[in-house]
């Protein structure tokens, strides 16, 4: 196991610290672009397993990152249990109407899934490890309910703090689909998974713990039972308060662009591996004040297992020369 990532997860205190950056792969790449116009729809694009792999692997060559992941997307889920599914150019995705007691059994739906890992796992760099992932329940449950993106969520909320019995029964159906999800990835070759939550931060306290954490610690009991050597990372954006009681239940926590890296060095990185976690704003605007930003990150957790990271997703308008100035900065930091 000599792969930096890898290591780090297994906690080892790795320099330069291992490097990849959430949605790496997508639109701010003209070589994305470029695939994305001749693949048909954004899942045609998912479901496809060499064109899947070929973009995973486009920033890995490019900027030598340490880890690919896998080009897919949290809602290649409620694709899988029966919900429509689009991206409409210009507004994001967009789901069909569902009754979250009569889903469907997701069967083989998410094969070509699992065979762009086994083709990204065939022909990857040596010292590059791969990442597979799902969304977490409560993160899918929100698209599900919505039906689609949302300014306010308020159907999602109302349904989660209303009428807590009906929506558990949503969040454990979805939280056995999700561990089912990342046994296969890894069953097919990704050697570590993430958990995004993206939208933990939607919730009081006592909603965190109840549909965040929760399903999170069940999703990494199930996973320690089935692939005890394939680590996780548990991101839970907008809950970096809670970031300690997350790193107790996994190998990795991913601090998001809020969470103050001084205090994460002292109450997180001690229980778990730390990710994270430069604003991709400053990842947009590049020089000076992107290479300070980097560098102080990399100086609080220069004590322990740290993985950089941004804090959130890759921007579309990010100039990818500012990756690679970014790629240059972690890898020759003192
Ligand atoms: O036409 C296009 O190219 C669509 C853009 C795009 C891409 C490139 C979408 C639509 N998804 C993806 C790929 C993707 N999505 C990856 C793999 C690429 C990589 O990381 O290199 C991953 C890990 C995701 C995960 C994902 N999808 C999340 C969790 C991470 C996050 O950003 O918070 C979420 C919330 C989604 C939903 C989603 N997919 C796409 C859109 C536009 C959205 C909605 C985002 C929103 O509600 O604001």
């Amino acid at each position: 196991m000599d792969k930096p990532l890898l290591k780090a997860l297994a906690g080892e205190t790795v320099r330069p610290a291992p490097f990849w950056l959430m949605r790496q792969a997508g639109r701010y790449l003209p070589e994305y672009r470029k695939l994305r116009a001749s693949a048909g729809s954004f899942l045609d694009l998912c479901f496809s397993p060499a064109l899947a792999a070929e973009v995973t692997l486009q920033p890995v060559r490019r900027f030598g990152t340490d880890a690919a992941i896998l080009f897919s997307d949290i809602l290649t889920v409620p694709y899988a249990l029966g919900q429509r599914v689009e991206f409409v150019e210009g507004r994001g995705p967009v789901l069909g109407p569902f009754d979250p007691d009569a889903l469907e059994p997701a069967g083989s739906r998410l094969d070509a899934v699992y065979e762009a890992v086994r083709l990204v796992r065939a022909s990857l760099p040596e010292n590059v490890a791969l990442i597979g992932f799902a969304g977490a329940p409560w993160t899918v449950a929100a698209y599900m309910v919505e039906g689609g993106s949302s300014r306010d969520w308020l159907q999602v909320r109302r349904m989660a703090l209303g009428e807590p019995e009906r929506f558990a029964g949503l969040i454990d159906r979805l939280t056995d689909v999700t561990v089912d999800h990342l046994s296969a990835q890894a069953e097919a070759g990704a050697e570590a998974l993430q958990l995004f939550d993206s939208w933990a931060g939607l919730l009081p306290p006592a909603g965190i713990r109840r549909w965040c954490l929760e399903p999170a610690r069940r999703i990494a009991a199930a996973l320690r039972e089935r692939h005890p050597s394939v680590p996780l990372i548990l991101f839970p954006r907008g809950a970096a308060v809670f970031a300690a009681e997350f790193a107790g239940t996994a190998d990795c926590v991913g601090l998001d662009t809020a969470a103050d890296p001084a205090w994460a060095a002292g109450k997180v990185q001690g229980q778990a591996a730390v990710q994270g976690n430069l604003d991709p704003m400053l990842l947009v605007i590049g020089g000076d004040a992107m290479e300070r930003a980097a560098r102080d990150i990399l100086s609080a957790f220069r004590q322990g297992p740290h993985v950089f990271n941004l804090g959130h997703g890759v921007l579309p308008m990010t100039p990818p020369e500012h990756v690679a100035a970014l790629r240059r900065i972690v890898q020759e930091a003192p």
